[in-house]
């Protein structure tokens, strides 16, 4: 039957709903929740272990983490980020009242370039807001010497990075602070969800205030803060999950290394080659559609979806070229070619642990039939 069904980029994984129930009885016995309950706290834990660092703080979304942890760099400052990501990203800079520039991306990474990034820094210059898009690395090396040179917030989107290591290292640990992403689309899911991961209790103490409208206490608010607080009901589900990530990276790989094979023989498809030192968590197939091959990426597209094969053009249009941004200097795109070249040619495959081979070669049946 799965010939007739349709197929969607992401599909959420769940653990088993009866490793659930009993965290489920007991949030129903306490009646604790939000605000910090027993498994906010037991998740936050165990994450920080996890990811080897001394401060996690669980937010409701990356969206919200965002806006929490770019509160780091001076007001008013600007703030250099990479245009080819989800528009969540850009607009955190402007709800923490700073201002974004735009500066291209690596062709080859698809992330922020740090020689662009460097050629965008003014005395205004508070903070870099880079990506690791699809749980690719960024040039961690390259950005943090220059943040340090400059002595600027480096502050990593990681959004799509939960799971993936760069030479042994939990990406999610690098830079100043990073935000994870645990939406329903991602490799783990809290169906909302997400963290902010720092490097001293003193800045985790900060954050924690942040994301509970600045309250320290029953009578101290220092900061003006929001609600961003992640419930029980999402703690529990992460706790449930985490478990499961590794055997459900394993099943993404395997989809991963199948598309290389099957996608290897049809010419103008490329797969861009997974960077060196990443244990990379799958999180998502972009393919960039070449002059050789004999449809547009968008006409690619509308063909695909005709057959039920819902992919997605992540990241097009580029955030420099949505209505609230295109007006700012650094969005021109003369200014940013090669995030506009391979926003035009790129194509998300669906890809999650429980894809079967039979959908997965619908699409690559599709590939290659078109071309
Ligand atoms: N930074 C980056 C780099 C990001 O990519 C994101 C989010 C953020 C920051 C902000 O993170 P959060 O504040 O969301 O935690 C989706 C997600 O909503 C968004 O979280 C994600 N990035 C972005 C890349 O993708 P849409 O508008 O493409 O989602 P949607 O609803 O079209 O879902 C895509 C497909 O997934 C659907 O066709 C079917 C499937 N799906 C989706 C949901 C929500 C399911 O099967 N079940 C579901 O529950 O934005």
């Amino acid at each position: 039957m799965s010939g007739i069904e349709n197929l969607y980029v992401t599909r959420p994984m769940l653990p088993p709903l009866a490793d659930l129930l009993p965290l489920l009885e007991g949030i129903w016995s306490r009646r604790v929740l939000t605000n910090g309950g027993p498994l906010h706290e037991a998740f936050e834990a165990q994450l920080a272990d996890d990811l080897g660092v001394s401060g996690v703080s669980l937010v409701s979304n990356a969206t919200l983490g965002l806006i929490l942890a770019l509160r780091q760099c001076t007001p008013g400052s600007q703030v250099i980020t990479s245009p080819f990501s989800f528009v969540a990203t850009t607009h955190a800079i402007r709800w923490a009242g700073l201002e974004p520039v735009f500066a291209d991306i690596d062709p080859q990474t698809m992330t922020l370039d740090p020689i662009a990034a460097a050629h965008a820094i003014t005395p205004n210059t508070g903070g870099i807001l880079p990506v690791h898009c699809y749980g690719r690395p960024c040039d961690v090396t390259g950005l943090s010497a220059l943040a340090a040179a400059h002595d600027l917030r480096l502050i990593y989107d990681a959004a799509h990075a939960f799971g993936a290591q760069h030479f042994g290292r939990p990406l999610a640990s690098f830079g100043d602070l990073s935000v994870l992403s645990f939406h329903a689309t991602k490799v783990m899911n809290t169906f909302e969800g997400g963290a902010i991961i720092c490097h001293d209790l003193e800045t985790k103490r900060s954050l924690d205030a942040l994301r509970n409208n600045g309250i320290v206490d029953e009578v101290e608010v220092t900061e003006i803060g929001l609600n961003a607080k992640m419930s029980e009901l999402s703690a529990a589900v992460g706790l449930v999950e985490l478990p499961y990530v590794r055997c459900w990276l394993e099943a993404r790989k395997q989809v991963d290394q199948t598309y290389r094979e099957l996608l290897a023989s049809v010419p103008g498809i490329d797969c861009p080659p997974l960077p060196d030192g990443l244990d990379s968590n799958f999180a998502y197939f972009p393919i960039l559609v070449s002059a050789d091959y004999p449809l547009s990426r968008d006409e690619l597209y509308l063909r695909l979806r005709r057959r039920g094969i819902y992919t997605r053009r992540y990241f097009f249009p580029l955030i420099s070229n949505m209505a609230p941004y295109k007006h700012l200097p650094s969005a021109a795109p003369e200014n940013l070619p090669h995030a506009n070249e391979v926003a035009a040619r790129v194509l998300c495959l669906p890809i999650y642990p429980d894809l079967s081979l039979d959908d997965l070669r619908r699409v690559t049946d599709s590939l290659a039939e078109f071309g």
